[in-house]
């Protein structure tokens, strides 16, 4: 194998299509597994990987790790790695991302700094717990540096300011969960800017991940310090997290007193995910948890807590996350007479197949794969698939989440087997989920634009190309 030539990541991938070839790394070794890819036994998956290291798929895939395999990619070998000499890092010392965590190779970056990542959407509807390395990532500002030895949680209330170190929150008070969908009020908007260009990073479907959180009920915690939710006096809770502006000032997000009210038990200062420690990307060590509400007012790496008679003073609370009619653009828009994005409509997709797929020749069904979710703890009641653009619908199989109808925080997964369209190359999938409350998704996205590129939650369509 030392004969062989030597090829750069870039080089490797240039090749992640058909038409360009599909190439993959896996230890030093290059391989071209065009050829190879009809005959995956786990069909197209095998091109989530196109151009990439198949390392971190074979991570989660792991019937792949035995001789037999090593000996089949073996033959498709066509080079080795050229080792390109790291950057030298000295010259970034002023670079406020340079103490960013490690993250997953499978996580798919929207952008660096700051770091915003989404799954890959084909593994996303496969487990209902998202595992926490693959949960989508949206970050701000840079990540946070804590000592968990200097770290307090600060309370702001009529009867006292306390701050409590890590070690009380979690020793004092009982351990609650919540299973959740978080999901960013971005998710999707990739199909919005294809009408009209928008402000916000370019998210797909699956700016949306579902994890069990774990930690102190907030209700329980004010009880503690003898705050009645109920009676408290002001409008808003506020949140606000350790990373800062280059101002200063935190992120920070509200959401209204009468929604906390409603919420009750179900809000959860979290410290753990998954059963783990909360991971630094997504807000260690302690993130607010409020169930069935929009991705932004989930603060990471909170810091303190107080109410107001006021919303949050944010940029993320008042001059972004809120929705506009479809007219509306920046020389007209008015923040302020919007009203913040709390509880999110109901959404689904497609995970399985994705954009652009060729389906297996001759075949006459195909088997689709996705999620279903609404906020504001609305549980899904149906979901309807199409394969010929919406004209014949059929139910998918709704796999239950064990919540119950109004207090269904967690996403719904479904999947369903249905027949092809006959004598046509390509055709459009189509998904639309009805929540208990009988909401259903809009049918295009043309009339829900909005200039941040929030809340497209349209029909989802998947074009795919079959051979009969
Ligand atoms: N909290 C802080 N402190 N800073 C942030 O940038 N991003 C918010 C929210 N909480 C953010 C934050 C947004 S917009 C979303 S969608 C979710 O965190 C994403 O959570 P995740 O990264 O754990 O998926
Ligand atoms: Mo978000």
């Amino acid at each position: 194998k030392d004969g062989l030539p030597l090829y750069t990541a870039a080089d490797v991938s240039a090749h992640d299509s058909k038409e360009k070839g599909i190439w993959v790394i896996y230890g030093n070794g290059v391989y071209d597994i065009t050829e190879y890819v009809v005959q995956h036994p786990g069909g197209t998956k095998i091109l989530m990987a196109a151009g990439k290291s198949i390392e971190p798929f074979w991570e989660v895939y792991s019937v792949h790790k035995n001789d037999e395999i090593y000996e089949i990619m073996e033959s498709y070998r066509i080079g080795n790695i050229k080792e390109v000499p790291a950057k030298s890092k000295t010259s970034d010392a002023n670079d406020p991302y340079k103490n960013e965590p490690q993250r997953s190779p499978l996580l798919i970056p929207s952008s660096e700094k700051p770091f915003n990542a989404e799954p890959p959407v084909q593994m996303l509807a496969d487990q209902f717990l998202t595992p926490n390395d693959m949960f989508y990532v949206r970050n701000h500002l840079p990540v946070p540096c804590v000592c968990i030895d200097d770290f307090t949680l600060d309370l702001a209330l009529s009867t006292g300011t306390p701050s409590l170190t890590f070690d009380e929150l979690t020793k004092k008070f009982p351990k609650h969960s919540v299973t959740a969908a978080i999901q960013c009020a971005g998710n999707r908007r990739s199909e919005m800017v294809k009408v009209k260009p928008v402000k916000g990073l370019n998210w797909g479907s699956a700016a949306i991940s579902n994890a069990k959180f774990s930690g102190v009920s907030l209700n329980e915690l004010l009880r503690h310090y003898n705050v009645d939710i109920d009676t408290v006096r002001a409008k808003y809770i506020v949140f606000e997290g350790l990373d800062t502006q280059p101002d200063g000032s935190p992120y920070g997000a509200s959401i209204p007193l009468e929604l906390a009210r409603l919420l009750k038990n179900d809000i959860i200062i979290a410290y753990e995910m998954n059963g783990e420690q909360l991971s630094r990307d997504h807000g260690y060590p302690l993130r607010i948890i409020i169930p069935g509400v929009v991705g932004a007012r989930q603060v990471k790496w909170l810091k303190k807590i107080y109410f107001s008679p006021e919303e949050s003073t944010s940029h993320w609370q008042r001059r972004d996350y809120k929705g506009f009619n479809a007219s509306t653009d920046w020389h007209n828009v008015d923040f302020d007479k919007s009203v913040s994005i709390s509880q999110l409509p109901v959404i689904s997709a497609i995970c399985d197949p994705v954009e652009g797929q060729e389906l297996e020749e001759g075949a006459e069904e195909v088997t689709l794969k996705g999620y279903a979710w609404s906020g504001g703890g609305r549980g899904i009641i149906r979901v309807d698939v199409s394969a010929d653009g919406g004209k014949t619908w059929h139910e998918a199989t709704l796999k239950p989440n064990g919540q119950t109808p109004y207090h269904s925080y967690a996403w719904t997964l479904w999947e369903a087997d249905i027949p092809l369209p006959k004598g046509m190359t390509q055709t459009e999938l189509v998904v639309k989920a009805v929540d208990i409350s009988y909401n259903v998704q809009p049918d295009s996205v043309a009339g829900i634009w909005n200039l941040r590129g929030c809340l497209s939650n349209a029909w989802h369509r998947v074009n795919v190309k079959v051979s009969p």
